[in-house]
């Protein structure tokens, strides 16, 4: 179950995106927009919106999301996780339940397009989630971060937890966690999307994105074939690769051509905190793919996206 603040306060549907409007009087700039300061408080009594059907069911279940103590001061509100079921929102659950950090989570649903909304992207300008606001960053003011590889970084400087402070294992850990960020997750879900969601006739697409999984996994059989975790000890890049080996196993044959990884995917999906972080939301993704509707709605957000004015 995912840390909720300590607090016995009843939990709640969380606010979409408790992310508030900058108050300075003056017109909004880039600079405001993006400055993490601006990105934080909520306000304690802003007039609760109609709730979606996953935000209430969030709120039925308690897992999920719960609401601030009242008395909290902004410094004292855990982690915001902007998030949806997916490998890349997977790699944050999974650190903050590895770190025992309080968070609570608020759904984007991307099917929907949540993540267009004006207050989103002022904390991640590039439409995807996840992100985070952390209300206790540096100078114990709120920063935000979006883009999963940074937010793992950063909360891993924030804990002294799986990146460590050493330079040699920390060049490991990058090397591992950016070739995740920079291969193993766009090569996997272009092969998905081909697979998956693209009409019959694309061929040369779904070779090319497949056979580059297929590498990339050979790849990283090699380096399992020497070391337990992918830099050594268990750390961030284990956490980026995980949730994507998962979606790797559905084309290619873990257990005949990559015994490797095939274990290592099973060491870690062993861990309680992996097992919850991999849990959180699910039921949200489930109502989703159980209604075509939406389905058909997510399609239409989620592919031929051009830039917006
Ligand atoms: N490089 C980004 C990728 C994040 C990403 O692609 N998120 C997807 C879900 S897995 C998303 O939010 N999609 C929304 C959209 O396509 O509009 C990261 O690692 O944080």
């Amino acid at each position: 179950m995912a840390k909720t603040n300590k607090s016995k306060t009843k939990s709640k549907a969380a606010k979409p995106f408790p992310v508030k409007k900058p108050v300075a009087k003056k017109a909004p700039s880039a600079k405001k927009v993006a400055a993490p300061e601006k990105a934080a408080p909520a306000k304690k009594s802003a007039p609760a919106k109609k709730a979606s059907p996953e935000k209430a069911a969030a709120a039925t279940t308690g897992k999920a999301v719960a609401a601030a103590p009242k008395a909290a001061t902004p410094a004292e509100r855990p982690i915001e996780l902007f998030y949806w079921p997916t490998p890349n929102g997977w790699k944050v659950s999974i650190m903050l339940e590895e770190c025992a950090l309080p968070y609570t989570m608020v759904p984007v649903n991307i099917g929907r397009g949540e993540q267009f909304e004006p207050e989103f992207l002022r904390i991640s300008p590039n439409n995807r989630m996840p992100a985070i606001v952390d209300h206790q960053g540096p100078g114990n003011k709120p920063i935000s971060v979006f883009e999963s590889g940074a937010i793992l970084q950063y909360l891993g400087r924030k804990t002294g937890k799986f990146y460590p402070a050493d330079e040699r294992k920390r060049v490991a850990v990058d090397e591992w966690l950016f070739w995740q960020m920079a291969g193993l997750g766009p090569m996997t879900g272009q092969a998905n999307h081909f697979l998956n969601y693209a009409k019959e006739g694309n061929d040369y697409a779904r070779k090319r994105y497949t056979d580059e999984v297929h590498r990339l996994v050979g790849v990283m059989n090699k380096r399992l074939g020497e070391h337990e975790y992918l830099a050594g000890e268990y750390s961030i890049a284990d956490m980026a690769c995980w949730g994507w080996i998962i979606g790797a196993s559905r084309m290619v044959e873990l257990g005949l051509e990559f015994p490797n990884v095939k274990a290592w995917r099973e060491r870690i999906g062993a861990r309680p905190a992996v097992d919850r972080g991999f849990r959180l939301g699910r039921e949200l993704r489930e109502q989703q793919n159980n209604d075509p509707k939406a389905q058909e709605e997510a399609r239409r957000v989620l592919f031929g996206q051009r830039a917006r004015p």
